[in-house]
């Protein structure tokens, strides 16, 4: 590891800080390399609950680096499969939140909608430029905008290019949260926390029910939901967590 990604933890919370701050965090193939890996190895260990993914106060990243991609060919881009390995980071299984100050651009943009859902500062910008650059969103962009904001607002943020603030972004559904820029890390640790305060597998399972929404139709994502309700009764999680609603105490999850 080269340092591109710092991770610290506390407690079951892992943050994890992309750290090319000088490039506004633009992520280059080594960059990428190193945070998928990390979120890889984090996802398998069973003492983290959530994940917090943040960049600096200018940007929390201002999309895929422009000079490594600027003179690759079709060719040399296929044969690298140039960010594919990004869906390890979308697909893992623990959650994991996007604290945004400053930029979100490009494939900054598309990290942050590959989060499970992002708490943003009052000053950050997002947008989906490579329509300026000559090219298309390449990490999911349009796809995962379209789904987030529909299909109006995202069809105005990869034709134009334009920047949206967080305001717009709150009400279109692009971000979570919106708080003042320096509280926005200690907003998204205090959800991790809260979030890895549960029962990590049913977190698992409510996260990945969510995701279903996106992909199956009504009828089917209701019936996987049911099911799922169905089959956590009788497990450790559920017992605590009802227990302890009745016994008037707070659940004790995740001790073993
Ligand atoms: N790539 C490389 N370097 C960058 C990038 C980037 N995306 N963004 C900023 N930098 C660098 C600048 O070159 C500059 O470096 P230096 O100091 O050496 O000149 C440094 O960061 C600071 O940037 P600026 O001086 O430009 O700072 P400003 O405050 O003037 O402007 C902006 C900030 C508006 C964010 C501006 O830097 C900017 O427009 N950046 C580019 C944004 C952009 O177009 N992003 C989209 C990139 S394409 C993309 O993400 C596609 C993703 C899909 C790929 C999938 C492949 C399969």
């Amino acid at each position: 590891m080269s340092g591109l990604v710092e991770v610290t933890r506390e407690g079951r919370v892992a943050l994890l800080r992309l750290n090319r701050p000088k490039q506004l965090n633009a992520l280059n193939a080594a960059l990428a390399a190193e945070l998928v890996a990390t979120v890889r190895a984090l996802d398998a260990d069973t003492s983290v609950g959530c994940m917090v993914v943040t960049g600096s106060d200018r940007a929390f990243a201002a999309g895929a680096d422009i000079a490594e991609m600027a003179d690759m060919s079709a060719e040399a881009m296929s044969e690298a499969d140039y960010f594919g390995e990004w869906m390890d980071f979308a697909n893992a299984r623990t959650p994991k939140i996007a604290a945004v100050q400053g930029y979100a651009l490009g494939g900054g943009c598309e990290l942050m909608m590959m989060c499970d859902f992002a708490i943003a500062g009052q000053g950050a910008k997002f947008g989906q430029p490579e329509i300026k650059l000559g090219v298309v969103a390449g990490i999911g962009g349009t796809q995962r905008m379209t789904k987030l904001i529909g299909r109006a607002r995202a069809m105005d943020m990869h034709l134009t290019g334009r920047m949206m603030e967080a305001a717009e972004a709150l009400s279109a559904g692009l971000v979570a949260r919106v708080v003042p820029d320096d509280e926005v890390l200690a907003e998204a640790m205090k959800a991790a926390a809260e979030i890895a305060g549960y029962a990590r597998p049913v977190v698992r399972l409510a996260r990945e029910a969510v995701m279903r929404a996106e992909e199956a139709s009504l009828a089917e994502g209701l019936l996987y939901e049911r099911r799922l309700f169905h089959q956590l009764f009788g497990t450790a999680a559920q017992r605590e967590g009802m227990a302890a609603f009745l016994e008037k105490r707070p659940p004790r999850f995740n001790e073993a």
